[in-house]
């Protein structure tokens, strides 16, 4: 399926570190090994144990000293043989010893080609390969979680329960070809039910996939509103720090100010912007155009309003869909109240909070999450990409034309012809049919040395 050559790259991160790894997977790791590393014993190598020595040019000098492990195939993770060498973590260091490597025979590896070849070689499965992209990224605890679970094949089990749902459907539909209606008990050969089941499973795991998106690529929450009414002091309120300047002086905020916070597990950027208002000087006037597009731009904005003084919506901002008012600094009395917003403000969700006194700002995280659509799910194994959530929609409109066929007493053949195009389609998630493009654009996403 490729071609058996071997492969190296630098798998740490660039920059100092303590350690920097060099990984090597072919048919080549080996001699590579033997050439390149200079230990004491001169027996073979053995699998998997990890050896003291040096690291060595061609003449002999020494480029380090730190410690090799070959692994064997197919006991390794692309199923390869597979080496590395942990060397000090100094880019100068790791750059020499690569650059051995290449001498020795290995090319340089592309993105992601490790998991490529672990994937080709039968040792994990699409889902399995894709969450390792994530685990390298994950941002939060939960993230984290997520991404090793669907590593570990919580996802592939769920859809594998799928897949026999429906080749159970497929085999009922089989039947039906076969045997004329009286020799098949109805029972039997009845495959509405394993259908309507595996629609049912279908809507419950597409369902998770805008929670899966959001925790893979954090989401943009952006905080906007008049002059001094409190958002630079709820973006400190939100991150527990005096990240943003609050004075009493309306126009203190002028560029947009970003940092990020962790909201019941999601990864969210917030950006404090400058207040919106009319005739601004020339520096304000830039801070508000900024302002406007990133909350245009955000996935999430929150406005603020201050209830303490007569109410003043930003209305330019009022037709935005993602949208929580934010009413702030109740902890003063109020001059105004939620029945005088306008109809269009009346529409959004609504917090009310004291940025100042802290109070509410547990509830304003939960609505956000809640109107991002990504609030928890019930323990299933969440969707994390497009390709995998594609996929099953396109599942779904199969099993559903299957669905009608049947109420439509169409041939069984015809109904079994949708049934196996939805198995191939949820195969196509794991891996277990598909095709080079597909295998390229997720491998493309990865980093180099994974
Ligand atoms: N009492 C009270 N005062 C608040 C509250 N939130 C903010 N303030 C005060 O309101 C004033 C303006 O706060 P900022 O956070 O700077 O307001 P801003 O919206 O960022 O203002 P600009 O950057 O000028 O647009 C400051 O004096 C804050 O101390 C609150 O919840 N209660
Ligand atoms: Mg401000």
């Amino acid at each position: 399926m490729y071609a058996e050559d071997t492969i190296a790259a630098i798998a740490t991160p660039p920059g100092a570190g303590g350690i920097g790894i060099i990984r090597v997977s072919g048919p080549a790791a080996e001699a590579i090994a033997d050439a390149i590393f200079s230990r004491r014993s001169l027996t073979p190598w053995a699998s998997h144990q990890l050896y003291h020595g040096r690291v060595v040019r061609a003449d002999g000098t020494a480029i380090d000293d730190g410690l090799a492990v070959l692994m064997r195939a197919p006991r390794s993770y692309t199923g390869e043989d597979v080496l590395e060498i942990h060397c000090h973590g100094s880019p100068a260091v790791l750059r020499l010893v690569l650059q051995r490597v290449m001498e020795l025979g290995a090319r340089p590896a592309a993105p992601g080609e490790f998991t490529k070849r672990a994937f080709l070689n039968g040792k994990l499965d699409l889902t399995q390969a894709e969450a390792v992209a994530d685990l390298v990224r994950a941002r939060t605890a939960e993230g984290t979680v997520q991404a090793a679970d669907q590593l570990f094949g919580r996802l592939s089990e769920r859809l594998d329960a799928l897949r026999q749902q429906l080749l159970h459907a497929k085999a009922c539909l089989e039947l039906r070809i076969d045997f004329s209606e009286e020799d098949v008990d109805p029972r039997q050969a009845a495959p509405d039910d394993a259908l309507l089941r595996s629609l049912l499973e279908i809507d419950a795991l597409l369902a998770t996939y805008r929670r899966g998106k959001l925790l893979r690529e954090g989401v943009r929450v952006a905080i906007t509103g008049r002059p001094n009414v409190g958002k630079s002091s709820l973006l400190n309120a939100l991150l527990g720090t005096e990240r943003a300047i609050v004075t009493a002086l309306p126009g203190t905020t002028r560029d947009v100010i970003e940092d990020s916070a962790d909201f019941d597990g999601l990864a969210v950027v917030l950006s404090d912007t400058a207040g919106l208002r009319e005739a601004p000087g020339e520096i304000e006037r830039v801070g508000i155009e900024r302002a406007h597009r990133v909350a245009r731009a955000a996935d999430l904005t929150l406005i603020v309003l201050d209830t303490s003084v007569p109410l003043d919506e930003p209305s330019e901002l009022l037709d935005m869909e993602r949208t929580i008012l934010v009413l702030n600094k109740i902890d003063l009395p109020s001059a105004w109240d939620e029945a005088d917003l306008s109809p269009q403000a009346k529409r959004y969700p609504l917090v009310r909070v004291s940025a100042k006194e802290l109070i509410g700002l547990e509830g304003l995280r939960r609505r956000v999450v809640e109107t991002l659509g990504a609030s928890q799910n019930d323990g299933l194994p969440p969707l994390t990409t497009a390709r995998q959530r594609d996929a099953l929609v396109q599942a779904r409109e199969s099993v559903v034309r299957a669905l009608e066929g049947l109420e439509k007493n169409l041939a069984p053949e015809l109904v079994a012809v949708d049934v196996a195009a939805a198995l191939d389609q949820i195969g196509s998630i794991t891996g277990a049919v598909t095709n080079e493009d597909v295998l390229d654009a997720i491998f493309r996403e990865f980093c180099i040395g994974k």
